[in-house]
């Protein structure tokens, strides 16, 4: 689509060109009640102009004192423009699969706005299956429509295929900031059915293409095309501190080890790599690391990553959307045809697929709030009840990987809290699906060991050395006088840990 360098020529099939409204006209089409599947995916890819026109129709709806509250449906997190606006408005009934927006967060956690956290690759077939209820409309954001009507994705793809199948109404938003070049990186899977029929995903290495360049969409179902001309909006990455470098130091020798012991490749598998600063220092750790010729099957495409393309460590990454600083979105498009062939994203649903996933032998590194003596993580919840983000696609990848590495600091709140405790707070992810933890302390390898084994390693590599003497006086009393002695607690004083940082701000 070469030609495309106005906004106006973004829209190229002659039947939705009639189609072309103001952001405040689509708006209008979109009633109370409505559940809305909207594109986007961390600040990737989402609808800029229609939720925020939205969020006025349902502030001048508050004015006039009527309730206006829809269910919004998406890839992952979005932006301040689509969470922020309709939060802040208190225009969302029901949200999923997954946010990270304070606005948000705040109204989940005062019980104002309900939220119902969902695996990332369960979102889809949650939909198909029905499980959801009706999706109303469709607002998806796309860098172009050809003349046939089919669609350019944008710079990610979340659950944007399903959302266009499913909705009755389709809104699409034709974002001309988008780069046109980006015509050619998706992948596009329309092969999945439903149980019984399913078949296999025959998706066999990372870089495998095994789909369409474009999404589809009826025509006729699309009730108007905005045109807008927005950046996407993702934040600048922290320089790795201190404590993101040694964490990434011990999981690099740690894999150096497997290769050693022959249980990895020298090319090691493909690597998952979750949100957030930490897991961007690792990627910075292992771009100057030992270990070539590696890949990505992950879900979002981090500034690191980018980094180890250039560098040549990198050589293909499969991911369902960027999450790119500014400074690496210029690099990006300021070499393209470096990255051009390396990258693939694709829906959702595959890029995040248990069965791809456990047949690649995906090497899954995600953050964590707190892991247990056992090795029980929480992802998700402070003193088990108030959300941070969601479980995004944590779950997706520890419970299929080769290997499951959860990763944090030993300390939060400035040494307040330990991020090592006798019992989690919350469940995300169980013993049975964590095989490795690191903090910067070091890195415990709970292969094969017990529930008891496991806490000795787990405190002793883990936990930081101000909290150590409490958890190793915990294990020990719990072995002493544990109703079973399998996996030994106190339940009562296990509970009270956290309650005890409630009211004196320390444990
Ligand atoms: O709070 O912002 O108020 O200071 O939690 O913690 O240390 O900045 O770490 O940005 O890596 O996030 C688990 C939330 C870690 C993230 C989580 C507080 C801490 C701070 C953030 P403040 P950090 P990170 C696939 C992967 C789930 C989704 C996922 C996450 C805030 O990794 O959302 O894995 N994961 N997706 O102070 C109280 C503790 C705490 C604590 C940290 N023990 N108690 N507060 N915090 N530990 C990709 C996708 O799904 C898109």
């Amino acid at each position: 689509m070469s030609n495309m360098n106005t906004p106006s020529s973004r829209v190229l099939c002659k039947c939705l060109q009639g189609k072309i409204m103001s952001p405040e006209q689509a708006a209008a089409l979109i009633f109370s009640g409505d559940n809305v599947g909207m594109s986007g995916f961390t600040g990737s890819g989402y609808p800029k102009a229609v939720p925020v026109a939205l969020a006025r129709r349902i502030e001048a709806a508050n004015s006039a004192g009527e309730k206006f509250r829809i269910g919004v449906w998406t890839g992952a997190s979005t932006a301040p423009e689509l969470d922020g606006a309709l939060a802040k408005v208190d225009g969302v009934e029901m949200r999923l699969p997954y946010q990270s927006d304070p606005v948000c967060r705040k109204r989940i956690n005062a019980g104002e706005m309900e939220y119902i956290d969902i695996h990332l690759s369960h979102v889809a077939q949650f939909v198909w299956f029905g499980f959801l209820g009706k999706l109303n409309v469709a607002v998806v954001e796309v860098a172009g429509i050809l003349e046939d009507g089919r669609l350019i994705p944008s710079t990610s793809v979340g659950n944007n295929k399903t959302w266009l199948e499913r909705a009755d109404k389709v809104i699409l938003e034709v974002n001309s900031w988008q780069d046109v070049r980006l015509e050619g990186m998706h992948d596009i899977y329309y092969g999945t059915s439903l149980p019984p029929d399913r078949k296999p995903i025959p998706l066999v290495h990372p870089q495998d293409r095994i789909g369409d360049l474009y999404l589809h969409c009826d025509p006729d179902k699309v009730i108007a095309v905005v045109e807008t001309h927005s950046p996407d909006r993702n934040s600048a990455f922290a320089d790795p501190d201190e404590n993101s470098r040694l964490i990434a130091g011990h999981i690099i020798e740690f894999l150096h080890h497997e290769v050693k012991k022959g249980r990895l490749p020298k090319n090691l598998l493909p690597l998952q790599s979750g949100v957030g600063n930490i897991a961007n220092a690792v990627m910075a750790g292992l771009n100057h690391g030992p270990f070539e010729n590696l890949s990505a099957y992950t879900e979002v495409l981090q500034d690191g990553m980018l980094d180890m393309i250039r560098s040549g460590k990198l050589i293909s990454a499969s991911a369902t959307a960027f999450s790119l600083s500014d400074t690496a979105l210029e690099e990006l498009y300021a070499n393209f045809d470096l990255y051009r062939d390396k990258i693939v994203l694709r829906p959702q649903e595959i890029s995040n697929h248990p069965e791809v996933i456990r047949r690649l032998g995906v090497i899954a590194m995600n953050g964590m709030i707190e892991a247990d003596i056992y090795g029980n993580v929480n992802s998700t919840h402070v003193m088990g009840s108030a959300i941070m983000n969601g479980i995004g696609g944590s779950g997706d990848f520890a419970r299929n990987a080769y290997i499951s590495i959860f990763m944090t600091p030993s300390q939060a709140k400035d040494g307040g809290i330990s991020c090592i405790v006798p019992m989690v707070s919350h469940v995300d992810h169980t013993e049975h699906d964590v095989q490795v933890l690191v903090t910067e302390q070091g890195l415990a390898d709970l292969r094969g060991l017990s529930p008891t084994q496991r806490a000795k390693v787990i405190i002793e590599n883990c936990a930081h050395p101000n909290f150590k003497p409490a958890l190793l006086d915990y294990h020990k009393r719990a072995l002493d006088h544990s109703f079973g002695k399998h996996t030994p607690h106190l339940l009562d004083e296990a509970l009270s840990w956290h309650q005890q940082y409630l009211t004196t701000g320390h444990m």
